[in-house]
């Protein structure tokens, strides 16, 4: 397989076709339609705190506008972490990422990426403050609950692998003055 197939094979539910992969539009990513990548991995779900981390990003203000419930081809997950595949963890990591479905979720408003990672705490959870998930709800570094995107590029790459063009909803956001001035 030549890498241009490849690169449009849809990874999110392992089909061997050519689909729309969600697509990414340079222009609408700045300010309030910026867009993360948020995903609650398999201990997350397992350990029932979907509701506690959607809760807390759709308090804070942002928007939803993709969420799923599914099980990551060891394919996807191993595209999604190409950046570790040379790191020691990385096959432990893929087994983690594939041991149950995942909740993948984006979410849209002003400064997401950057603020999510601050939401989420620090890689390792020992270094991660009360008041963020990780801070909160996990102990290890191979068991930390939540991935989110580490930067604007990251996230448009994570988003187009893991979502279909017609998996993320434009809604019209009726309490928005309430959140943005
Ligand atoms: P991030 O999730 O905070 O962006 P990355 O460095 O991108 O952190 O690593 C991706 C994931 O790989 C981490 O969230 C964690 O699940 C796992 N990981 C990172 N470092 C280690 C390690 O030293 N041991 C085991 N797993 C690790
Ligand atoms: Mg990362």
């Amino acid at each position: 397989m030549g890498p241009k197939r490849r690169s449009q094979r849809n990874l999110c539910d392992g089909e061997d076709v050519v689909v729309k992969r969600a697509r990414i539009e340079e222009s609408g990513w700045t300010g309030v339609n910026e867009r993360t990548f948020i995903a609650v991995k398999p201990d997350g779900v397992q350990r029932r705190l979907v509701g506690e981390i959607v809760r807390r990003f759709e308090r804070k203000g942002f928007k939803l506008v993709g969420l799923k419930l599914m099980q990551a081809s060891e394919e996807l997950l191993r595209e999604h972490y190409s950046e570790l595949r040379s790191k020691p963890f990385f096959r432990g990591l893929i087994a983690y990422m594939s041991s149950g479905p995942i909740v993948a979720t984006v979410w849209q408003g002003l400064d997401v990426v950057k603020t999510a990672r601050k939401m989420l705490g620090e890689t390792n959870p020992a270094d991660s403050l009360p008041g963020t998930v990780r801070g909160d709800y996990c102990v290890e570094v191979g068991r930390n609950v939540i991935h989110g995107s580490d930067s604007v590029v990251s996230a448009q790459r994570e988003i187009s692998l893991w979502f279909r063009q017609n998996e993320l909803q434009s809604w019209e956001d009726n309490c928005s003055h309430w959140i943005y001035n």
